[in-house]
This record gives C-alpha cells, structure tokens and sequence, in this order.
C-alpha cells in the first residue's frame, strides 16, 4: 500500500475551534483504512482518478489512482486536499428554515416537515400564479443522473419551462459553437492527440491552474519537439513557457482568429482537399476573412504584428496541430463567434478527426460535459435532444410515459430567470448545487431579485452564500456520498462510486428531489431506489439522439476505464475521437464524418463586435476575472479547506508595475477598483505578467470580496453566457477598508 494520508492537523483554526493552522499533512502509516474507493475527483472537468480511504464511514485520506489513463496517479493541490471537505463543521447535517429569532438566521427542523414545506410552498404558489410562477435551477457539478432528474423534475413534476443550470456561466457558447460547426457538442479527441502534435494553441485557457493535469500532456507534446502559442492577456504560468506568447486585450479574439485565417489563404497554408471535401462555407468565410490584415488585426487586438505574422506562419505550415481553448475566449458577448473563429482555423488547416489532430474547449466543471447533454438546460430534452422538435419531445415523452403536450417549451437563460424573478413573473425557486449570488454577473442585482422571492428553497452541503437567502435549506450529499457518472473534458463517461454514507439527516441530491415530488403529490416518473435505475432509464431516454448513452453501462465504464460517447450498442466500446473518415454517425448515416445529414462541417462567418462596454476616459481600464488554482468555483468547497486558504487567503487586484506606478499603489497596497455596478477594495498584487491596460481579480470570494460586483450582465445574443471577460473600470489608490469590509 503507498502512503497513508491521514485526516490531519490542516483546516485552518478560523473555520473551526478543535482544528489547527498547520498546513502540512501528518502521515500515519499504522493506520489501515476499511476500504479503499476508486472514483474521481470531485473538483474539474478532468475528472482526475483517485483513490479515497475510508474508516468508520469517513473518508480519512487519498492515495492516487495510478491505473486511471488519464492522470495516471497526478493530482492537483485540490485533489490532494478534497478528502479534506467533509469533515468540514459547517457540513449540513439537517434540514434548516429560515428564523430570525436564531442568532445564525436559521434554524434545523426535521426533514420531513422542509421537504413538506417545500412542496407546499410550490403548491400554493403554481395554484395562484400557475405552474410557470415557478422555477429551478441546478449544477454541472451534480451526476449526470441527477442533471437528467433535475430536467425530468421541473418539465414532468413542476411542469414549468423555467429550468436553467450553471452550465450557462460556463460551456454554453462552445457548445453552440461546436452544434453550429460539427452537428455535435462534445470535446472532438482523446487527449492522448495532444502529445505527440507539432503545434498546441491555447487561447483564453489558464491551463497550469484551471486543468493543471492537461498541463502535463501539453508538457510531454513540447518535449516531443512541438511549439506552444498561448493567447491570454495575461502570461499564466504555462505561457511561461510557450514558444510564442499573444499578448490580446481582452474581448477581441475573434479578430485575432480571423487575421489568422486570413494569412492562412494568402500564403496558401490550407489544405484545399479537406475542404472541398468535408465542410461547406468556405467561401464566405473566406470573403469575411479578407479584410482582416495583419495590420488591421494588431490595431484591434493589440498584438504586434510580428507576432501575428509568427503565429500564423508556425498554424499555417504544421502538419499536425491541436487547438485548445476555454472561457477566456467563451466567457464574451460575442462568445459563439469567438469559438466559430477558432473552429473555422481549425477547418481550414483540415487538422481534425485523425491521429495527433484536434481541436477541444476545456470543460470546467466536474460534469460540465455530461451536464450539457441531458436535458438541464432550458431548451434541452435528454440525448442533447431540442425541446421545441416535436419528435423528439415525443420520443421522450413516450419514455417518461406522459402526453408531449404536456411537457413544457423551451424556458430562458439562468441569468433571464433571475431577471423575471425581479420583475415578479418568477415567486418561487428551488436550487440544487448552483450559487448564484457569488458566480452571476453584477450580483448586486441578482440579491435583489432573489429577495423579492415568495418562496426561496436551496439544496448543498454547505449553507452557501446564496442559500443565506432561502426560506429552507435541505442539507444534499457530497460526491463521495452517492453513485452515479460524469463525462470529462475529454467526452469519457467515468464512474462516480460511493464511498461512504450521507450524515445526519443529509440524504443523496436524487432522493431529496424524488421526496418532494412525493410530497407534492405528483410521483409519476420519480420513483427511483437508485443512480442506477435512474442511469438505466437514461439510457432509453438518450437513446437515438445526439449524445447517445444506449451502449454504456456501469460496468463498461469500470472495464474500460470510461466509455466515450457515442455509444450506441452494448457491443460498441465508445468512440474515443470524433470525425475520422469513413466513420459512420447516426446523423451522416455514412455521408461523411461529421453530425450533419451530409457529413460536412461547416464553416460560419466569424463577425468581430467590440465588447459590451468599452473603456472611456471616466473607465480607462478593462476588468478581466477568473480562478486561482488553490480555489474552485464560488469557493463554497474550497474556502473551507485550510491549506487551499493558507495557499491563496483573499482575492487581490493584479496590475501591471506601469499603471501601479501611475497610481502611486505598491504591492499589498489597499486599492479601490470601481466600475458602473459596483466596487471592491483589495490589496494589489503588482506583477509584470499582466497588460497595463488591464486588471484580473479571481472571482472565488462573497460579499464585499465579491468581483461580480462589478462585472456586466451583458450576455451572447446565441448562447446568452455572460461577459465576464471585459468591462470597463478605473482603480485608484484606497485606505484600508472599514473592518468587516473584506
Ligand atoms: N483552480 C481552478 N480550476 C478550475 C476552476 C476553478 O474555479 N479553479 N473552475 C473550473 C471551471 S468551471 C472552468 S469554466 C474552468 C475555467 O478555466 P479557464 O478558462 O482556463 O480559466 P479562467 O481563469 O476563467 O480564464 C482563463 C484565461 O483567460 C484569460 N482571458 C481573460 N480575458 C481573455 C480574453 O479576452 N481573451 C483571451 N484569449 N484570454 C482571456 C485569463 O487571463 C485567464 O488566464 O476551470 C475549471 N478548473
Ligand atoms: N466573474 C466571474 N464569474 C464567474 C466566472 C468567471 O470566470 N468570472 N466563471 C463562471 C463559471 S465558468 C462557472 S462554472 C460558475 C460557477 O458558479 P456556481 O455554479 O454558482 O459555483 P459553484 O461553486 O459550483 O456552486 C455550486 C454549489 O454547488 C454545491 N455543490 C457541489 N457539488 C454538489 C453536489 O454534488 N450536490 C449538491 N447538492 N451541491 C453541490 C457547492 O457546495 C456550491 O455551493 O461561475 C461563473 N462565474
Ligand atoms: S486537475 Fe481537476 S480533477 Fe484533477 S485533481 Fe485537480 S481539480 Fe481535481
Ligand atoms: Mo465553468
């Protein structure tokens, strides 16, 4: 057995009395664990394998999972730390209702009275507003047993349109990139495809810290002689050693995307028989492309030409590539042309659908994958299926044994809840592992609308910063406590086992949901005993559609070490990479590679648009948010596991020594960086790896730490994801903040 890793003297003293500051990790080899579980990660869409011990239902420790292909034993500072979370004080253990003659503003009630006042509250609301007055909202952290359940409950049981989830804040405009371009929204390759590329191109993607295991694969490519170009405005620590570093000001990579392409033509860098012969649209990209000189493209996007001469030229004369990109291209109000950008690059080099070829956006959350197929979002039914077709909502349907036209029609955005919420259309809500008061864009606005709620019912295992909020909060189980799937980054369907029993009166996310469907008198569909027979009724459902799960199984997941999807038959062993020639697809039925009736991808016009808001003389800076590495999401998990915090304690405001210096600020001087929604004070971290033009606050912290204070609700017109990446600011020099301020 390899070492030991004990529940240690490691959570820092503030989150609990009996728990210690140190951040290092006692060993004890003499302690021998009850079982050892294979499962995953529960933090990103790598989806590392890792091993949990468990002794006397608690889980006491890790030890990598060196069998698991992917990571192969690695992990990150959050996966070495996550044993850590469930030993955690502020672990619900029981059902609370909102109270305030309670010091803490709650107080614990049996479980069966919240769930009964939850469906109450439903019931009465939907009786006096109808069925629409209310809606839901849900995670791609959850199993995607829970994400099919979480769309089946609001369309079957609530029967109301409004259900969103936070795949909205995340994989939305590469999933209606990638539809528009290939027919399909899943990552195109097996990472395997990365190592031995001639070029690797990342835009907007903080690898090192956001999918730090991919970092290694990107790694082992470079040894094996291939070039690094990294597009960010900031030098992350994996440009540290890129080969070529693209400078962007943030919100313009669409032109970046199209100058690339536009040297590509003129130098004759395409490859015209892939073209002619696998997609459709060239010329009117082409045509789209033609203005975007290199000098055209420098001026926009703020890169020196040279360097824009570089990158195409070391695109252009590869023989194989992989381009990768994530939200920091995503995150825009124009986020599906930015990916249409990269995809139609990526087209026209025809490096894609073989060996050591690819093209991926980088999943981010545990199942932000898995999450995106099954029906969770406001216009989806399982499969990836369309809810406005009507065959498909009779397909579904049938499987979910109720009339099509009872199932409801496409609903909106998360964000545009929140808004019908402030308008009053919206009286009730019941969220499952979402937080929007931290993660929603000028987040002001958003605590305002939910507090105009009639009715406010929060499912976590923490009391997050949104479910401060509700009326009832039902204490939900931590990933190691339940069973189930997720899809990673790569498109592989893993195995999520359990590896010890919910605490207290906390109880697994399905069963809260099936209860209150119980309590509301409404049972039909929702009497599952486990993840299982829910996976297996998700089979059927997906089956025939898009992302079609009919051949995967829980025990070919655990025999291959996760099924790719599609996967059609119980014979069928998964496709690992999409597009190969002479592949057959259920769309194409033998047309061609890609999910389109005649097999083409398509080329789409990439229409540069400046950002939402541009700097002006009152707001001369642009704000640009995102992760650290020791912090995850909202920061609910990560904000209570010491060494994370004892790694990165609060959030901070990243300028460049130039503008520093303008300013009069030195590094850890208290700042005040404002724009028109809101302000934060912070202490700035000076650093030459950011443009001066630019600031970056990680957005991980609540309250008056909270940077989506400032940030704009402008969304994609197509996928509605919010513009995090830019909006305009001015920072100044500031005094401590007033105590209880940070
Ligand atoms: N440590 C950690 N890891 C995580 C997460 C986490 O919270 N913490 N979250 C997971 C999730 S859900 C997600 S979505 C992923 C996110 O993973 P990433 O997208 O890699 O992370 P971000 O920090 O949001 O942004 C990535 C980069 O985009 C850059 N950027 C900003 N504006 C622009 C722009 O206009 N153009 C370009 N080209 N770049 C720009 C930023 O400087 C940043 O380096 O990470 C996942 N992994
Ligand atoms: N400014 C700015 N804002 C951003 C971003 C950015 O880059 N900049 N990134 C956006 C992105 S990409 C994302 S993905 C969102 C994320 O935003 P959120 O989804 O709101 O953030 P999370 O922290 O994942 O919140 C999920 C909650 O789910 C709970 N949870 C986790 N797993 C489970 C489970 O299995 N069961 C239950 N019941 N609960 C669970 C956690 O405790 C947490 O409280 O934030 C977005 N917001
Ligand atoms: S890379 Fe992601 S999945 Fe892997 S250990 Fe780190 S947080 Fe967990
Ligand atoms: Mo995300």
């Amino acid at each position: 057995m390899a070492t030991l890793v004990l529940q240690p003297d490691s959570i820092s003293e503030k989150f609990g009395p009996h728990l210690s500051t140190s951040t290092g990790m006692r060993l004890d080899p003499g302690v021998v664990p009850d079982r050892v579980v294979e499962t995953h990660c529960c933090f990103c869409g790598q989806q590392c394998g890792i091993q949990l011990l468990v002794k006397h239902n608690q889980v006491i420790g890790y030890e990598p999972w060196y069998a698991f292909p992917f990571n192969k034993g690695k992990l990150c500072p959050k996966g070495v730390k996550r044993y850590l979370q469930g030993a955690h004080p502020d672990r619900l253990l029981h059902a609370y209702k909102r109270d305030a003659t309670s010091p803490h503003g709650f107080s614990p009630i049996p479980y069966e009275e919240a769930i009964q006042k939850v469906a109450d509250e439903i019931g009465r609301i939907q009786n006096a507003h109808g069925p629409s007055a209310f809606a839901s909202l849900s995670g791609a952290s959850l199993t995607t047993e829970k994400t099919y359940l979480m769309g089946k409950f609001a369309r079957v049981c609530l029967k109301t349109p409004y259900t969103d989830y936070n795949g909205r804040l995340c994989m939305v405009s590469a999933g209606a990139g990638n539809k528009k371009a290939f027919g399909i929204d899943r990552a195109a390759n097996p990472w395997n495809d990365i190592l031995r590329t001639e070029v690797v191109w990342i835009s907007g993607a903080n690898i090192a810290e956001c999918a730090p295991i991919t970092t290694d694969y990107v790694w082992q490519a470079r040894e094996n002689g291939a070039k690094i170009i990294v597009v960010d405005p900031r030098i992350t620590p994996l440009a540290r050693t890129c080969d070529l570093f693209l400078p962007i000001k943030p919100g313009r990579d669409v032109a970046l995307f199209n100058g690339i392409l536009h040297l590509m033509i003129k130098n004759d860098w395409i490859d015209h028989s892939f073209i002619e012969k696998y997609t459709q649209g060239f010329d009117k990209t082409a045509a789209n492309v033609a203005d975007w000189t290199p000098e055209l493209t420098a001026r926009v996007t703020g890169i020196a030409e040279k360097g824009i001469l570089k990158a195409a030229e070391l695109w252009g004369r590869a023989r194989t590539s992989f381009l990768m990109h994530a939200r920091g291209i995503e995150h825009s109000s124009h986020g599906v042309q930015n990916v249409l950008g990269a995809i139609n690059m990526v087209l026209a080099s025809g490096r894609i659908g073989r060996e050591n070829c690819g093209y991926a956006t980088i999943t981010g959350q545990a199942n932000g994958q898995g999450g995106r197929e099954h029906g969770q979002k406001c216009d989806q039914l399982p499969g990836m299926r369309d809810i406005s077709n009507p065959e498909h909502r009779a397909y579904v349907a049938s499987v979910w044994q109720v009339d099509p036209a009872d199932l409801p029609q496409a609903g909106v955005d998360a964000y545009e809840i929140i808004r019908k919420i402030d308008r009053g259309e919206i009286r009730g809500l019941l969220s499952i592992s979402f937080n929007p008061i931290v993660s929603l864009p000028d987040n002001n606005f958003v605590r305002r609308a939910l507090e105009k709620l009639e009715f406010y019912a929060a499912i976590d295992f923490f009391l997050n910063d949104t479910a401060r909020f509700a009326d009832i909060v039902l204490p939900g189980s931590l990933q190691e406590e339940d069973e189930g799937v997720v899809a990673t980054a790569e498109g592989r369907v893993v195995k999520i086992n359990k590896a010890i029993d919910c605490p207290g009166e906390a109880r697994e996310d399905w069963r809260i949901i099936q209860d209150i469907a119980h309590a509301l008198k409404r049972p039909h569909g929702f009497n599952f005993h486990s993840p299982r027979e829910i996976f297996e009724e998700l089979r059927i459902a997906s089956k025939g559609g898009l992302a079609d799960y009919f051949g995967v199984t829980y025990e070919k997941i655990e025999r291959q070490h996760g099924v790719f999807w599609p996967c059609l038959s119980e014979e069928d062993t998964g496709t690992h990479r999409l597009f190969e020639p002479g592949t057959w697809n259920p769309i194409a039925k033998g047309n061609g590679p890609f999910y389109f009736p005649d097999g083409k991808a398509r080329f789409n016009v990439a229409t540069y648009t400046p950002p939402a808001e541009e700097v002006d003389t009152d707001y001369p800076l642009m704000l640009t948010t995102g992760r650290v590495i020791s912090h995850f999401l909202s920061g609910t998990q990560t904000r209570r596991i010491g060494p994370l915090v004892d790694q990165c304690p609060e959030p901070y405001i990243e300028v460049h020594p130039m503008l520093a210096g303008k300013l009069g600020l030195k590094q850890g001087d208290w700042a005040t960086l404002e724009s028109r929604r809101g302000a934060v004070t912070l202490k700035a971290q000076v650093v030459n790896t950011i443009r001066p033009d630019t600031i970056f606050i990680p957005y991980h912290w609540a309250g008056k730490q909270s940077v989506n204070q400032l940030t704009i609700s402008a969304q994609d017109p197509i996928s509605h994801i919010p513009e995090y990446k830019v909006c305009a600011v001015r920072l100044r020099k500031a005094d401590a903040p007033h105590s209880g301020a940070t």
